[in-house]
């Protein structure tokens, strides 16, 4: 039982690493969220229309949480 507990909670640290990590690497002033010219940067075929959809709370930057829901509904590209 303690074995898949530890299990779980390797895989949800792995997965929440990883989100963090492109957050990381994307949010190039340090800012702690990922503003459409940081996202441009990365992803230059990036409309404003589609920062929209991912900018879930209209704030005008992406934390690391959406861009993970952007991930996982395929708006961000997996590589390129
Ligand atoms: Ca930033
Ligand atoms: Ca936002």
């Amino acid at each position: 039982m303690n074995r898949v507990l530890t299990l779980a909670t390797t895989l949800s640290l792995a997965l929440a690493g990883g989100a963090a990590m492109a957050a990381e690497n994307m949010d190039t002033d340090g800012d702690g969220a990922v503003s459409f010219e940081e996202m441009l940067a990365v992803y230059p075929a990036t409309t404003e229309e589609d920062f929209g959809t991912m900018d879930t709370d209209a704030d005008g930057m992406l934390s690391a949480e959406e861009l993970a829901a952007a991930e996982e509904a395929g708006l961000i590209p997996s590589e390129g």
